[in-house]
């Protein structure tokens, strides 16, 4: 064994802990490298195979098709960019540009995004494909767009100023290379990126495996996280927003504006989940699932490796693959588990108003400063969901849509997988019809006595009364 100071002074380190890593039952094999050698084309993959010249290669495979060679990715309120094959390569178009973006209905903002998409559309090719990709710039200032994570020539990195020059007002711009790995990547400006990624400027690079280590999925979905700070009554995303975000999005909408996750009884089910921007790390739960993450930006983990969960953490600049089989039915939440994060721009610097006793104060607010005048959010939070009050313009309510029995107080990082027995389409099949007594329901009294549960309630709480339920 080799201690932990011979480990650091050992003229060998880096084999050396080499060593310690595999003793330690290290998921990846850590292998040092002869100098001067090329890296291998994949992080772990090819271990044991030649190394192979670190040059783009030419393509060796036909263009992977839809259907034929893996199953299309579903990107919930936006699309997959088109393409076309020209002489055997796949050429995609973008075009930046400022987009008038819905955020969900009441809340629009003018943000900068692709193809009249915010955030972009979904590009998607094949293991082994060669992509060729426009880039035409029309914003107003200079752009270039990384592909993020992807590899390939350096030339191509898309760096602005670093890897080439920047695309200006007008410009379009070439860029071409071979898909050598799968997994879920991503594209964004690389050029002012504080402004342009907080605007709204990135997009999903989905790979598929030519040859997938597992069953293809029924369903797969994709989702790039996104926050934002939009003040009440402005239009526009504020980029110079360094902590205080106070709108978080899937694919750039705010529940219940987010199309759910449809999926048949049975269904295999990918979701994979990318983010590139802001400032935040989102772990996202499923409620109702235990699934394995399956990939991270480097492609299928290993089945031995792989770990189950019910929630991911999605770092920034980072992509988390996972799989289940649909097997529960019902209306499933898939939100951020930060408690901030399933809000919007109501619940940001609102007094804490928690317990506290308004006594008279309404009635003469109402009577001398403004009619209509509530202290608010004194028994918590919740309440608010059910107001209607005047909203100022361009905000929503903190929390909140009609659900099929009450409001559900939360907004925000929030979607919906809707998991149904023998539906026949994958439209939004509404609410689920829970199965009779399968629906949590106020206590019944007799409940109460014959598992002889005490109720005491607290002096200020509304007397109770007992409901049998029906
Ligand atoms: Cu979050």
């Amino acid at each position: 064994m080799i201690t932990r100071r011979k480990f650091l002074t050992s003229a060998g380190a880096l084999a050396g802990s080499a060593a310690v890593l595999q003793k330690l039952g290290s998921a990846q094999e850590v292998k040092t490298r002869e100098p001067n050698k090329p890296r291998e084309t994949t992080a772990a993959a090819n271990r044991n195979k030649p190394l192979i010249e670190r040059v783009d290669p030419k393509p060796t495979l036909p263009p992977g098709e839809p259907g034929k060679d893996y199953t299309p990715v579903i990107t919930p309120n936006n699309i997959s960019l088109p393409w076309k094959v020209i002489d055997g390569v796949k050429v995609y178009h973008l075009v930046a540009e400022e987009v008038d973006h819905e955020f969900a209905p009441g809340m629009r903002a003018k943000c900068w995004g692709f193809n009249g998409h915010v955030h972009g559309p979904t590009i998607e090719a094949v293991e082994g494909d060669r992509v060729r990709i426009y880039v035409t710039n029309n914003l107003p200032e200079a752009t270039s767009v990384h592909w993020h994570g992807i590899l390939l020539p350096n030339g191509m990195d898309g760096v602005g100023g670093l890897t080439q020059k920047n695309i200006q007002p007008g410009e379009t711009f070439r860029y071409e290379f071979t898909l050598r790995q799968h997994g879920t990547h991503m594209y964004h400006s690389h050029s002012d990126e504080m402004t342009q990624m907080a605007l709204g400027a990135m997009g999903l690079f989905v790979i598929h495996p030519r040859r997938p280590k597992t069953e293809r999925p029924d369903r797969d979905f994709a989702f790039m996280l996104g926050e934002w700070r939009l003040d009440t009554g402005t239009s526009r995303p504020n980029p110079n927003e360094m902590t205080d975000f106070n709108i978080f999005t899937f694919n750039a909408k705010i529940f219940p504006a987010t199309e759910p996750m449809v999926a048949k009884l049975g269904d295999r089910v990918r979701i994979r989940i990318a983010s590139v921007a802001v400032m935040d790390h989102h772990p996202i739960h499923l409620h109702g699932y235990q699934f394995r993450v399956t990939e991270t930006d480097g492609g299928q983990i290993p089945e031995s490796a792989q770990q189950v969960e019910t929630t991911v953490l999605i770092g920034v600049g980072q992509s988390r693959t996972f799989d289940f089989v649909a097997d529960a039915p019902g209306d499933w939440p898939m939100h951020c588990h930060m408690t901030h994060h399933v809000m919007t721009q109501m619940g940001d610097k609102f007094p804490n108003t928690i317990g506290v006793q308004p006594g008279k104060l309404d009635e003469k607010i109402r009577a001398s400063l403004l009619p209509g005048y509530m202290t608010m959010g004194t028994n918590g939070m919740g309440e608010m969901a059910e107001m209607h009050m005047k909203m100022p313009r361009n905000s929503l309510p903190m929390v909140g849509a009609p659900g099929p029995f009450n409001v559900i107080d939360m907004s925000g990082l929030l979607t919906l997988l809707k998991v149904r027995e023998g539906i026949t389409s994958y439209e939004d099949p509404g609410w689920y019809q829970h199965p009779q007594g399968t629906v949590a329901t106020i206590a019944g009294a007799d409940d109460l006595r014959r598992d002889g549960i005490e109720v005491r309630t607290a002096p200020s709480a509304p007397q109770p009364t007992h409901h049998h339920p029906g």
